[in-house]
């Protein structure tokens, strides 16, 4: 399988998150995909490859053009503003309070995000793009027939990121900018299978209404977990998307054995939609000892989700999403791969 990776992913380095009431060390960091990396080459996966570069175009398909203009400026607007350290926001625009774009930098911050997790640096806005075209380029690969599966090592993570707002260290949706682009070159159908800890609340949010993309989400119940505001099992989709969302939450402290349930029945519902390409959100926060999440999912396991995923005999894109025990997510999010391979 072959693999797709900038280093520009770590031109993002956030400073600290706002996290259990502190100003905390991010726990989206380089050394994530650094470790993921080097494990597919210790593994020997395939070769690992730089991606295309796609411009805004792909990105627009699925993002708005003023909150792509937004993140392409706002570090610059920050420094100007404020100074040459991490931007975060404080005040979002809640249900009471109108959404009416403000002109300075701390009300435009909190007009497009939806948690103070998730800073704009730097080299924010390099890294983004760069996670983008790994996304879209492993998309390509799939899309041409030529693959029957790819891996996109994303970094930043894309799938708490919507059509206009960033947050839960996402800021391109890059698994939605792969499902779109799959769809534009050829595919009728596109399924999209997150097995991340997380609801994907981005991908929710844009592809709700839609009858050509179907989402599946296995996450922590948002009554206990964020993004605490989507993710619900009543959530199916509406207008032409009705019936095209499925949300399959479970409780805090899910081990293997209802894990897995919740796996078959998305990928039985997966298997009915007979999509014509797959993209998976590739989080491996489900692990047990991830440091911000409360599963109990084993590195045995996550070969099988590969093998299960593999029985689908789909042409498979897989997204690297989350997973913060840094020193297993090389183990873990490539046993998955290998489990694919092999299954
Ligand atoms: C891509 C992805 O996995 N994003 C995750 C974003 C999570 N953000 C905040 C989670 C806060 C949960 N509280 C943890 C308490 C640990 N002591
Ligand atoms: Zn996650």
């Amino acid at each position: 399988m072959r693999t797709i990776y900038s280093p520009d992913h770590a031109r993002h380095y956030g400073q600290s998150e706002l996290i259990d009431g502190k100003l905390q060390p991010c726990f989206e960091k380089p050394e994530r995909a650094f470790l993921v990396k080097a494990r597919i080459e210790e593994r020997g996966i395939g070769p690992v490859e730089p991606p295309q570069s796609f411009g805004l175009e792909p990105i627009r398909r699925v993002h708005k053009p003023d909150y792509v203009a937004f993140l392409e400026t706002a570090w610059a607007e920050w420094t100007a503003q404020r100074g040459p350290y991490d931007a975060l926001p404080l005040v979002w625009p809640v249900p009471g309070m109108r959404r009416v774009l403000p002109e300075t930098i701390d009300g435009k911050l909190g007009y497009y995000s939806i948690d103070a997790g998730t800073p704009i640096t730097a080299g924010t806005w390099q890294a983004i793009r760069a996670s983008a075209d790994v996304a879209l380029t492993g998309a390509s690969l799939i899309a041409s027939g030529g693959e029957r599966a790819a891996f996109s090592l994303c970094r930043p993570p894309g799938h708490h990121a919507g059509s206009d707002f960033f947050g839960g260290y996402c800021y391109f949706n890059n698994a939605a900018v792969a499902a779109q682009h799959l769809r534009d070159k050829g595919a009728a159908r596109v399924a999209i299978l997150d097995v991340d800890y997380h609801h994907g609340n981005g991908t929710q949010e844009i592809f709700y209404d839609r009858a050509d993309v179907l989402l599946v989400n296995i996450h922590a119940d948002p009554k206990q977990e964020y993004p605490h505001f989507l993710g619900h099992a009543d959530e199916t989709g509406t207008g032409p998307g009705e019936g095209h969302n499925l949300n399959l939450p479970l409780r805090w402290g899910t081990g293997w054995a209802l894990w897995s349930e919740a796996l078959e029945t998305g990928c039985q519902k997966v298997a009915e939609f007979a999509p014509d390409a797959l993209v998976v959100s590739l989080g491996v926060d489900t692990f047990k000892e991830d440091p911000i999440s409360q599963f109990r999912l084993e590195t045995e396991h996550f070969p099988l989700i590969g093998q299960r995923i593999a029985r689908l005999g789909l042409p498979t894109l897989f997204v690297m999403e989350g997973g913060y025990a840094v020193s297993e997510i090389g183990v873990n999010a490539v046993g998955v791969l290998e489990g694919y391979l092999g299954g």
